[in-house]
């Protein structure tokens, strides 16, 4: 492996080599307020600046860039959607979804860090967290100062959380936890955790563990091709001490995470979104330039097919985000609806980031594009926050009334 480089090698060799046009074919940015263009110019910008330059990189090694978490809440991707009161954005729903396509734009580990800590650490303390809680953690994970990770499935439990294991019992002031998690992004780097177990009753909790507590580790997941430069561990309880004040006092039962999973699934529908109008984008550019035959790829018949099948279903996937954006920020959205854009958009982002790599030719394989590492990201995303299976079977269910899980 080449030997490791700094920062400032890399942004010398790559600044200014970003050439990104967000594809816009139906005027959607009309539909946006100038806040939220705002917001999105500035994350934009930051992308641009700091983190283009070095992801492929970080991707290549499988590595981490850890000095991004500060920079992430610098541009206000942690917790956007949550109160001003606790350090938070304190702004819409659309305007999270904004950001997290502009993030996802770049690369799906970094939008996942961020989902991790605005919808599945912040978010879970703000809604049912103690006021000692929120005030304790929020305005830490919101500055970046603490990173933290969810912990819902486990090795023998992933589609089906409500057969988990991990479980306390209790002891004086205290609860003992014991059980594993498994596939924890953020987890090796996370200062916190929110943990969802059974307690003595069988019923789920969240229980929000430090580093540091004894019996508490994080063993780091090795050997994935996708989402390289998003860290991925396990958590182990092996008799972790807590104190009962660190349980989440204000849910019991499995709608606890699938809560938080409805916030963090809405943020990936505009994610996903995010990695296909950059393989979009990329093609488009490339078909214009690159010749054969004596003519621009792009003149085409073939070629001129997948670039129109693209943005075809790219506005209808913006369409189809943007409108949840309102649901949601009117507190309407149901599961089913986050199921369907969450479903839709990736799975036209993973045929996006395929469809576009033959756009490249042979340079598609390389990473001097980001298409590979889209496609190879996009097989997580597709995977994670409920499998595209089990989003058509949540879909399913709503529209007949009858319950094909099991
Ligand atoms: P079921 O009996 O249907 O429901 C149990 C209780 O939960 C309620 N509920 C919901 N509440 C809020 N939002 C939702 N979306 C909800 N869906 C269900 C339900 O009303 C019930 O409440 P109550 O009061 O009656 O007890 O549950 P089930 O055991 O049959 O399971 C079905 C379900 C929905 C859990 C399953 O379909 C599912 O979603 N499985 C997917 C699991 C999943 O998404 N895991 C994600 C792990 S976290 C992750 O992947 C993070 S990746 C982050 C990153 O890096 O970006
Ligand atoms: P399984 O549940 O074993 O599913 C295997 C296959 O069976 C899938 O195709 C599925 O669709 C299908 N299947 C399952 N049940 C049914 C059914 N009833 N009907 C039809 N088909 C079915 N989890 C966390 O808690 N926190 C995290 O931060 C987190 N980060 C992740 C990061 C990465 C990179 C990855 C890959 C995963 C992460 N996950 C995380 C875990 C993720 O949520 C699970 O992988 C996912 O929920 C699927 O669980 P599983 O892998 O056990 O697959």
């Amino acid at each position: 492996m080449e030997a490791k480089k700094t920062l400032d090698e890399l942004y010398a060799a790559n600044r200014g080599k970003d050439q990104y046009v967000a594809p816009d074919f139906y005027g959607i940015d009309d539909l946006l307020t100038e806040e939220q263009k705002l917001i999105r110019g500035s994350v934009q910008d930051w992308v641009k600046r700091d983190l283009s330059p070095i992801i492929e990189y970080y991707a290549q090694r499988a590595e981490f860039p850890q000095h991004m978490v500060k920079q992430l809440a610098d541009v206000g991707a942690f917790g956007p959607q949550l109160p001003l009161e606790y350090g938070c954005g304190g702004m819409d729903y659309t305007t999270y979804g904004i950001i997290m396509q502009e993030l996802e734009r770049c690369d799906s580990g970094v939008r996942s860090t961020a989902s991790v800590q605005g919808s599945l650490v912040m978010y879970p303390i703000y809604k049912f967290g103690s006021e000692e809680q929120k005030h304790k953690f929020l305005p830490k994970l919101a500055s970046g100062e603490m990173l933290g990770c969810f912990g819902l499935t486990e090795p023998d439990h992933g589609s089906n959380p409500g057969g988990m294991t991990t479980k306390y019992t209790e002891d004086g002031d205290d609860i003992i936890l014991n059980g594993a998690k498994m596939w924890i992004s953020n987890a090796p780097f996370a200062d916190v955790a929110v943990v969802w177990a059974k307690n003595p009753e069988g019923k789920v909790k969240g229980v929000i563990v430090e580093r540091g507590m004894e019996g508490f580790t994080t063993p780091e997941t090795h050997g994935k091709w996708s989402l390289r430069a998003s860290c991925t561990g396990e958590l182990v309880f092996d008799n972790v001490r807590i104190p009962k004040s660190n349980i989440l006092p204000n849910v019991t039962g499995l709608k606890g995470p699938l809560t938080c999973l409805n916030s963090a699934r809405y943020g990936i529908s505009w994610g996903a979104l995010g990695a296909a109008m950059d393989c979009y984008d990329t093609a488009l550019r490339y078909s214009k330039q690159r010749e054969q035959f004596g003519k621009p790829i792009g003149g085409f018949q073939l070629q001129q097919k997948k670039l129109a099948e693209m943005i075809t279903e790219i506005t209808k996937g913006q369409l189809l985000a943007w409108r949840l954006g309102q649901l949601m920020d009117a507190g309407k959205a149901t599961p089913a609806q986050i199921s369907m854009c969450k479903r839709n958009n990736v799975e036209i982002a993973i045929n996006i980031a395929r469809e576009s790599r033959q756009i490249l030719g042979g340079m598609g394989i390389t990473g001097e594009y980001p298409q590979m590492r889209h496609m190879a990201n996009l097989e997580s995303v597709i995977t994670y926050e409920g499998t595209h299976d089990i989003h058509l079977l949540i879909l399913g269910m709503e529209i007949t009334g009858e319950n094909a899980f099991v």
